[in-house]
């Protein structure tokens, strides 16, 4: 136990989904850590140890717009205005003129009770944009093997034999994790691959680093899985007779893969990829950790699920140290899921469309929730102002988002009303026709879900500002109000709404928020790290394979092709530095030289950086940090030139 531990009460780190513990510090400044599981060594990383700073400007006051400025008022006025706002619009137009938007920052129980309020005034319109972020992968786990969430826990990374790393950069978003499980289990032995077409902190630590064009991962794992499958010693024969389903299809689609044009289209050296495969065949453990850097565009193919494949194929999922695992971003943001704010599943994942559980719920709630999928994140932005016309956004600021920005603030300006609940004035409130003002994370209680599916319980380590309220008293009192059944919306305590999302949602079934302790506990209760020991969560309890993807060319073959990373989330450490990194031969190619100044454009957009040279960048391919590279990625561009300036 590191010697500056107390006994203070300790909570969950509001500020990523690893889920490390932590307490106030002695000068109430800095979060000291605390032993968990997540954090065994009681270490917090930068972000952890700045976890008790929220805003300095905290909103105070529920504000209402009153001839263009929002006034303070008092509660029940705000609450007033926004039931008659809603009251109107519900009685014009209907429910699904309503998009309620939340919560990864916030507990599963006040993601529990935002995805009710909605649902019981009659929408599915409810959703989490944080959810886009690993929106392939979580779906290839819910089809093809059961949950959408990480297959295993963290402490088993260190019995893993390889680990690969895919589209993400643990090393630095995820530090406590990395260096508590990855790096031990690297310091033992294991192999640690790294996928990604420029090298990273992560990087550092790989034993390989190979280098896919953008956007052709999939094919790098196909080709992986081919090696095996042409090899054969590393096919596990037992697990693929009991355990799968459609593998005949699966190994004829990869027989037919054509293995050269698919090297080229990826752009890998074969013998990279023979050492990788050679590895994985004497593995006896091998992990997939999987971040946002693979989630291509809509269309594209499923580099997750050819990521499933070769672990499939290898007997690599329903043990300690072999699966999947989702690298999460935000704090809650598997809670959020799990809870229900997603337009097509109620809590516990659960579809809208089956009817035995919106009955099961109708018994709990007294109604029955929408039975038609609501519009997601994206669609709902996009209607606002057409189909929809009332918001109600917690903790979210679709104000800032990969969208052109004029285009996002006539979305949000288009709402008849937007009502947001915040602690601080940002982008989205900007538009917001009442704004309530929220306790933060630290000074709360409630649950959050971690990477690994773990519920902790939160205590209050701070005090909010002296008239906010927490999202679940500001949710409970609203929905009261709005839905005109306030005994819906009446609990004791959070403790109340987690027995009732536990009742509800089947994976959170028996635990207990008393029990949840420092250690919390994953779902579902009394499962080991590992998920699907003895069956998948699928109707034949199989796990189903897909088939190897047709090679993609992506985007056009002049300019560079732009590669990004450190998207931040809030005003947690985004990369801000204005550089540029490419490949030497690329810069001699173009007359770049290191340090120079230049000007990366496409048609009339431009932005000036510093170049830097770096080896590990692929070549052909530019990286910027995210947020400086945001004039691009919010029109989708995707290649571009380099000039010096
Ligand atoms: N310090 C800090 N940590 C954070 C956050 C923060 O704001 N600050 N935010 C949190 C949040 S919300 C999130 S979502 C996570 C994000 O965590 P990560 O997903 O790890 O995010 P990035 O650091 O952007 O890493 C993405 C990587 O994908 C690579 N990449 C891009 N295109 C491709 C491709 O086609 N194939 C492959 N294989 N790789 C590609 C990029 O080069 C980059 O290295 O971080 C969380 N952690
Ligand atoms: N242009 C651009 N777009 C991006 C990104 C980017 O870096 N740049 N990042 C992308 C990524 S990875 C993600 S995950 C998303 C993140 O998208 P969002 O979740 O929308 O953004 P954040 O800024 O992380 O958080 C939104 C707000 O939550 C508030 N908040 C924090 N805790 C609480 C709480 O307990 N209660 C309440 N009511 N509010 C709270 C904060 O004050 C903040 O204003 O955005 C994505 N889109
Ligand atoms: S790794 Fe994540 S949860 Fe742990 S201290 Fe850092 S920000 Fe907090
Ligand atoms: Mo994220």
């Amino acid at each position: 136990m590191p010697d500056h531990q107390s006994n203070e009460p300790n909570t969950v780190c509001p500020r990523c989904g690893v889920g490390c513990r932590l307490q106030a510090g002695p000068n109430g400044v800095r979060a000291n850590g605390v032993v968990g599981p997540a954090n065994p060594n009681g270490r917090l990383c930068r972000k952890g140890i700045g976890a008790l700073e929220t805003p300095d400007d905290r909103l105070e006051d529920p504000l209402i717009r009153q001839n263009g400025d929002l006034q303070p008022v008092s509660w029940p006025t705000a609450y007033e205005r926004i039931a008659e706002s809603f009251e109107e619009i519900l009685a014009a137009r209907g429910p699904d003129a309503l998009a309620f938007l939340g919560a990864p920052h916030c507990t599963n129980e006040e993601n529990y009770l935002l995805q009710k309020l909605a649902r019981i005034l009659g929408t599915n319109n409810v959703d989490n944009r944080s959810r886009l972020c690993h929106v392939s992968t979580t779906r290839a786990l819910s089809e093809r093997v059961g949950w959408p969430a990480t297959t295993n826990g963290l402490e088993d990374l260190t019995d893993a034999d390889v680990i690969v790393v895919a589209g993400a950069n643990p090393a630095e978003r995820q530090p406590i994790a990395f260096n508590s499980f990855v790096r031990p289990a690297v310091t033992d032995g294991a192999t640690l691959v790294h996928v990604d077409p420029v090298g990273n902190r992560t990087t550092r630590l790989a034993d390989i680093h190979l280098t896919p064009r953008p956007g052709t991962d999939a094919l790098v794992f196909d080709l992986l899985s081919a090696r095996i499958v042409d090899d054969g010693a590393g096919i596990d024969r037992e697990f693929v007779e009991n355990r799968t389903r459609g593998f005949e299809q699966f190994e004829a689609s990869i027989t037919d893969l054509e293995r050269d044009e698919t090297r080229l289209a990826a752009g890998v050296e074969s013998s990279a990829l023979e050492e990788i495969a050679d590895r994985i065949t004497a593995a006896d453990r091998v992990a997939g950790l999987v971040g946002t850097g693979i989630e291509n565009s809509a269309g594209e193919t499923n580099a997750s699920g050819a990521l499933l494949n070769l672990l499939l194929l290898t007997g690599n999922l329903g043990r300690r140290g072999a699966g999947l695992y989702v690298l999460r971003g935000l704090a809650n943001e598997q809670g959020a899921t799990d809870a229900g704010c997603v337009p097509d599943r109620l809590p516990g994942h659960q579809p809208v469309t089956d009817s035995r559980a919106r009955a099961r719920i109708a018994s709990e709630w007294g109604v029955e929730p929408p039975s038609t999928p609501g519009k997601t994140a994206t669609e709902l932005l996009e209607s606002f102002g057409n189909d929809v016309r009332g918001a109600l956004v917690v903790g979210e600021n679709p104000g800032v988002s990969k969208r052109d920005p004029e285009w996002v603030r006539e979305r949000l300006g288009a709402l008849e009303t937007l009502v947001v609940v915040e602690l601080a004035a940002n982008e989205t409130t900007e538009h917001a026709d009442v704004v309530l003002p929220a306790a933060a994370g630290i000074e709360k209680a409630g649950t959050f879900t971690n990477l690994e599916r773990r519920v902790q319980r939160l205590s209050p380590i701070a005090t909010p500002p002296a008239r906010a309220r927490s999202d679940f008293r500001i949710l409970a009192e609203l929905g009261g109000q709005l839905t005109q059944n306030p005994s819906a919306f009446e609990y004791e305590d959070v403790s109340e709404a987690f027995g009732e999302l536990r009742r509800i949602a089947p994976p959170y079934a028996g635990l207990r928020y008393d029990d949840l302790g420092l250690e919390g506990e994953r779902w579902p209760a009394g499962s080991p790290g590992a998920l699907y020991r003895e069956t998948f969560e699928t109707p034949d309890g199989r796990a189903q394979f897909g088939s190897a993807q047709p090679p993609i060319v992506r985007g056009s073959t002049d300019g560079f092709w732009l590669v990004t990373g450190g998207r931040s989330s809030g005003s947690h450490d985004a990369e801000t530095s204005s550089e540029l990194r490419i490949n030497p031969a690329d810069a001699r190619e173009i007359g770049v030289d290191a340090d120079e100044t230049v000007v990366v454009s496409s048609g009339d957009v431009s932005i000036r950086v510093t170049a830097r040279l770096a080896e590990s960048v692929r070549a052909g391919t530019l990286y910027v940090p995210a947020a400086v590279a945001d004039p691009f990625l919010r029109r989708d561009v995707t290649t571009v030139s380099v000039d010096p300036a």
